[in-house]
């Protein structure tokens, strides 16, 4: 059975131990990756908590404030090659997690891998709709006490993956829920998610309505103001919302890449498949069923209607 102490058998008490959110983390990163090292706390092991990239999103920077999340940026935790990496929510040979110095000896991740992970421990549920239902399981098993600000962290990453457990949920994930509902504080933790917009995202909505593009079930949005990924994909589920509207795919450029968040409420669909279909040959992405995201070099990039039609053929639609 996979578990922190078969981890801590991986793990040399001799060196520093980081755990690594992905790249440009969400709450469901943020909130394993403090359960986590809380654990790892509770066995005598201490830890520093990063990230790649930066935080973008303003209800994930009030969480890290409010539960006293003691995590920093790679670049300025100092890290040395000598360093354990455990990463969480995330997978080494992903796009997202920027190659950091030090040894990976431990994955911890709910999304189907590329490959299989090359290190001493991994643990990948892709049936798991959140990576902070595998540490609730940790806790579980190994029956250690949750302090509740660990349990808020874990809810918050759990509602967050799951739209409020509407999406890719797994039995497991309902037993965490409930569990973590009166052990942690899920006032705090709903406001902090049903807030995430502010008035500023305002303009990026307005684009994606007068802009998005629909066939039948399908809706492209191809916007083009810079816009974090939360916001992204708060667009995308809303134009999930529209009862016409089934499958959804979100364009948006950044610096060096176009990036892609895409929506499915159709099991025969799922967003994983369809965007590598799609990106076949000019970018990268995965997911799961219901949600998934990917990216395209700017080089590589077709156009908006060329990427258009990939996706309708992908789904078998053109
Ligand atoms: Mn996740």
């Amino acid at each position: 059975m996979k578990g922190i102490q078969e981890l801590i058998s991986h793990i040399d008490l001799e060196r520093e131990v980081v755990i690594q959110a992905h790249d440009f983390p969400d709450h469901d990163a943020v909130g394993t990756a403090y359960a986590l090292s809380r654990l790892l706390a509770a066995n005598r092991i201490s830890s520093r908590l990063c990230y790649g990239g930066e935080i973008q999103s303003e209800s994930l920077a009030e969480m890290i404030r409010i539960l006293e999340i003691p995590i920093t940026a790679c670049g300025e935790a100092g890290l040395d090659d000598d360093a354990q990496i455990i990463i969480v929510d995330g997978f080494v040979g992903n796009t997202n997690i920027r190659g950091v110095p030090g040894e990976v000896v431990g994955v911890v991740d709910h999304h189907v891998p590329p490959t299989e992970p090359n290190c001493k421990y991994f643990d990948i549920r892709p049936h798991m709709g959140a990576c902070s239902t595998i540490l609730y399981e940790y806790y579980k098993i190994s029956t250690t006490e949750m302090e509740p600000n660990v349990a808020t962290g874990l809810l918050i990453g759990l509602m967050m993956d799951t739209a409020f457990m509407t999406r890719g949920v797994a039995p497991v994930d309902l037993e965490a829920f409930s569990s973590l509902f009166f052990t942690g504080d899920w006032q705090t933790g709903s406001r902090l998610l049903k807030n995430s917009l502010s008035l500023a995202d305002l303009s990026v909505f307005r684009e994606a309505i007068n802009a998005c593009i629909v066939a039948t079930d399908f809706c492209f949005v191809p916007v083009t103001k810079e816009c974090t990924p939360e916001v992204m994909a708060l667009v995308a589920d809303f134009f999930l919302g529209l009862r016409e509207i089934h499958f959804v795919v979100v364009l948006e450029p950044e610096r060096e890449e176009y990036r892609i968040s895409v929506r499915s409420e159709d099991n025969s669909r799922p967003t994983d498949v369809i965007i590598k279909k799609a990106l076949d040959g000019i970018g990268s992405g995965g997911g799961h069923v219901h949600m998934g995201g990917g990216s395209i070099p700017r080089d590589l990039f077709p156009g908006e209607e060329v990427l258009r039609k990939r996706f309708l053929r992908a789904m078998g639609k053109g």
